[in-house]
């Protein structure tokens, strides 16, 4: 234990133990027992760990429903403005942890139930992740939905209630496979139903014109079919209880009186079709990242949550405006979180003009000022475009619309700025012509939204200067930035203890609601003592990952070693492959020189693929087959190991994270959107080794270059190099480069496979290496060369991870969304009243 000096100035160093509340800790105790008898049917003497964990959560819930109604009164009563989020996407991973951490009662709970024998994190590993999202863009709408309530800002999230989340990933010879995952097999206690709300949606059929009395001409949707949208509300409780949100995810069920009419025509079997079809909307969340899946039912399943979310925003509003609609903008706000839900612009038009009566010019004044949206992508193929055909089968009325609002930018604004201009007009359409027709969603949300954002400064500059530079010269002061962020209370507070207590103690208990405080730690990142107790933790955190690595991955590595951490979807521009041939050529070099001194190193990677993106899985199964070989190649000692933990997700990201000794962000400059698992890692002690890229400027902006290590081609001079590029060029004139790469070629790691892994070999060299790997080993090398070196001395070590972790302030998600409601929403917080 590090000596504690008393000085009145500074806190001790020492770790402090927190004391409970006894009486708490009885009542607590009690209210879990009664719920194990009264609400699962057991008792503490047969109760499984998931029966605890039901009677934890039940618990749990008796403290957040009554402030949910608290807070939902409240904002009736002042019929206040509200954001409505919308996204395809929520990825909330586990509640309990969180939910008894902000309602400050973990350490009761956990010292409840210890009196019962049981250890609170043991069963709260029955809990199992709600996976509804792929990776950034979900993960950062649960944040959002965190810091909303945390900052009491009147607020709904909407998405889809998916029966099958992101797969689960099992790895089987080293190779990906994809399981389901059934995130609510026995039941989801968070969870309310509410069938006072459901929604039934049209789909398909056709339009018909019709002339009306006045003479004008109007259009009529017959649709083929409808579906029931039923809501399913899961609360998010604010840190300190403050107010409770609500996420609104939508099941999609037939609706009776569409399979009554086939059954008694006799279609039993047909019936049970129809059922199904629309049972499927539902039933599972693409897999795709950053690249779009052209399917009719992702368009489906688009339409129908935006469809039910519009009608729930409709029918609360009118609850107290009735038919008058001059107040909708005023005081609603729809943020479209990605393209995924643009369809939501056109319904809600189809929905004031078709059902409201209102005229069009009325219909799009409302809807122009109530959207916004944000871009999390500029790579071309994620940008969604959807065929006309599509469109005319399944939303013909919304596609008339869509022409509509197309025709009048054209020939309103357009025509104004470049008169006579076609080629500007077919650039800006809506309308992709060609073979297929498209329509292309990002154009429609940019011609709509009030503010269109980019995630990271950088990020944001792109958005405007290279994507939509034309409409940026149309609108500039459409285009902003928000930077992410991501909550402390679930990437500090609950998952690293021991560094929440540090900072509970230089910074005062405040710090998760401001994250700024945390500087406080800055100036004791020079003193031996805060060093020892800063990296103490650290070593605590990586003895616990090692158990998790032992468990799931059957290796044993040293708490003692270099934790160098890759954790993200699997994606070429995120350059999983450029950290496996720099692994391939250390180990190379241990295989040269065995006896080198070099700081014992582990690389730890974590990552999905999505099913079809086949270099993806290529890339995964070489990690595993490299990782084999020299796991078990007893000449280096042990002074490297290589692990893929299988099915990465937000509850294995809460243990790696916090054992993360390095970072690793090295996408290609320009590539990245902003990322917020580099954020996380910051906050929790790691240094990155990055590109400058996305957030990662702002990480280093923040914590200091010198803490970092910071390697490749800047954005700049990716776009200047990317048309002459040549891969062949690095390859000739890097000797290990060219080593490692033939390596690939040959069956070293893939024995009595020779080619195994020569898909990867032939995308850096004869499909041009389209994200510059090659470009960047040399500058990537030598970053890690200078992070073993500072590695060594433990002092300068300490200092950067604890300069990193106190200087990610403006990281936390609460600033992001204080930006978004200032800037974008123009929406105040509101104090609950209880
Ligand atoms: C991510 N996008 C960005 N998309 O890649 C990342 O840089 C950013 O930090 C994050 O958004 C939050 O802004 C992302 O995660 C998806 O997962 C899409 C899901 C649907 C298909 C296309 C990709």
């Amino acid at each position: 234990k590090a000596a504690a000096k008393t000085t009145t100035s500074a806190p001790k160093a020492v770790k402090a133990t927190s004391t409970v509340d006894k009486a708490q800790v009885k009542a607590f105790k009690e209210q879990v027992e009664k719920h194990l008898r009264t609400t699962i049917g057991t008792s503490p003497e047969k109760a499984s760990k998931l029966a605890w964990w039901q009677a934890l959560v039940a618990t749990v819930n008796e403290d957040i429903f009554g402030r949910l109604t608290d807070t939902q009164q409240t904002h009736a009563k002042n019929d206040t403005r509200a954001v409505h989020y919308l996204s395809a996407e929520f990825l909330m991973g586990r509640l309990t942890i969180n939910n008894l951490t902000n309602l400050e009662k973990f350490d009761v709970a956990r010292e409840a139930l210890k009196e019962f024998g049981l250890d609170i994190n043991d069963i709260c590993e029955e809990e199992p992740d709600m996976a509804l999202g792929n990776g950034g863009l979900g993960r950062l709408a649960a944040c959002f939905m965190d810091s909303l309530a945390t900052c009491n800002y009147p607020c709904v999230g909407y998405g889809i209630h998916y029966e099958n989340g992101l797969f689960r990933q099992e790895i089987r010879a080293g190779k990906q496979v994809e399981r389901p995952d059934s995130w609510r097999e026995y039941g989801c206690p968070w969870e309310v139903c509410r069938p006072e709300s459901v929604q039934n949606i049209p789909l398909g059929g056709y339009v018909e014109k019709q002339t009306a009395p006045d003479g004008s001409q109007c259009s009529v949707w017959h649709p083929s079919s409808m579906i029931k949208g039923v809501p399913w509300d899961i609360p998010v409780v604010g840190y300190r209880g403050s107010s409770v949100a609500i996420l609104r995810l939508w099941e999609s069920r037939s609706t009776e009186q569409f399979n009554w009419d086939v059954f008694n025509a006799g279609g039993y079997v047909d019936a049970q079709t129809e059922k199904s079809l629309a049972e499927t909307i539902s039933k599972v969340l693409y897999p795709n990242d950053s690249t779009e899946a052209g399917k009719e039912l992702r368009l489906t399943q688009q339409y129908f949550f935006c469809a039910c979310s519009l009608r729930d925003i409709l029918r609360r509003y009118k609850r107290s405006h009735h038919n008058d609609f001059s107040e909708f903008a005023s005081k609603i706000a729809i943020q479209l979180n990605d393209t995924h839900p643009t369809i939501a612009i056109p319904e809600l038009m189809r929905l004031l003009i078709d059902e409201e009566g209102l005229s069009y010019e009325q219909a799009w004044d409302i809807t122009s000022k109530s959207f916004n949206y944000t871009n999390h992508t500029l790579l071309p193929e994620a940008l969604e475009k959807w065929p006309v055909y599509i469109f005319e089968k399944l939303l013909p009325r919304h596609l008339e619309l869509i022409y509509e609002i197309n025709f009048r930018f054209l020939n309103g604004p357009v025509e104004a700025k470049w008169p006579g201009n076609n080629e500007m007009k077919s650039k800006l359409s809506i309308i992709e012509e060609g073979e297929v027709r498209k329509v292309r969603m990002a154009n429609l949300c940019v011609i709509t939204s009030e503010h269109v954002n980019g995630v990271a400064k950088i990020h944001s500059k792109l958005v405007k200067e290279d994507l939509f530079p034309d409409y940026a010269q149309l609108w500039p002061n459409k285009f902003c930035n928000v930077t992410n962020g991501v909550t402390p209370r679930r990437w500090i507070l609950s998952c690293n203890r021991g560094l929440a207590e540090l900072y509970n103690d230089v910074a005062g208990k405040d710090w998760p609601l401001d994250l700024d405080k945390c500087e406080a730690l800055k100036k004791y990142a020079d003193k031996k003592e805060y060093q020892d107790r800063f990296m103490k933790i650290k070593h605590d955190n990586k003895v616990a990952l090692a158990k998790t690595i032992k468990e799931l991955c059957g290796v044993e590595v040293d708490p003692n070693a270099l934790f160098d951490v890759q954790v993200k979807r699997l994606h070429e521009y995120k350059r999983q492959h450029l950290n496996l041939l720099y692994i391939m050529s250390l180990y190379k070099s241990l295989l040269e020189d065995p006896d080198q001194d070099i700081v014992p190193q582990v690389f730890i990677f974590g990552a999905k693929a999505a099913p079809a993106y086949t270099l993806a899985k290529d890339i995964i199964f070489a990690i595993n087959a490299v990782g084999e070989k020299i796991n078990n190649d007893l000449r280096i000692k042990g002074k490297l190991k290589v692990v893929f933990i299988p099915n990465y997700r937000v509850s294995l990201a809460e243990k790696i994270i916090p054992a993360a000794d390095i970072s690793e962000q090295i996408s290609t400059a320009g590539y990245e959107a902003s990322g917020t698992s580099n954020m996380k890692f910051s906050m929790n002690g790691a240094l990155t080794l990055g590109t400058m890229d996305g957030a990662n400027i702002e990480i280093v902006e923040q914590a200091g270059i010198e803490n970092n290590f910071i390697f490749g081609l800047s954005v700049e001079e990716v776009q200047k190099l990317k048309p002459r590029y040549n891969p062949w060029d690095y390859y000739n004139a890097d000797h290990d480069l060219k080593a490692v790469v033939d390596w690939l070629d040959s069956d070293f790691f893939t024995p009595g496979q020779p080619g195994a892994l020569s898909s990867i070999k032939s995308s850096l060299l004869n499909n041009g290496d389209p994200f510059l790997v090659l470009a960047d080993f040399a500058s990537y090398k030598a970053a890690h060369q200078r992070a073993q070196k500072m590695f060594k001395d433990k002092a300068k070590w300490a200092k950067a991870a604890m300069i990193n972790s106190a200087t990610m302030g403006i990281f936390s998600s609460d600033r992001s969304i204080k930006d978004y409601a200032t800037n974008i929403w123009t929406l105040k917080s509101q104090l609950i009243k209880k």
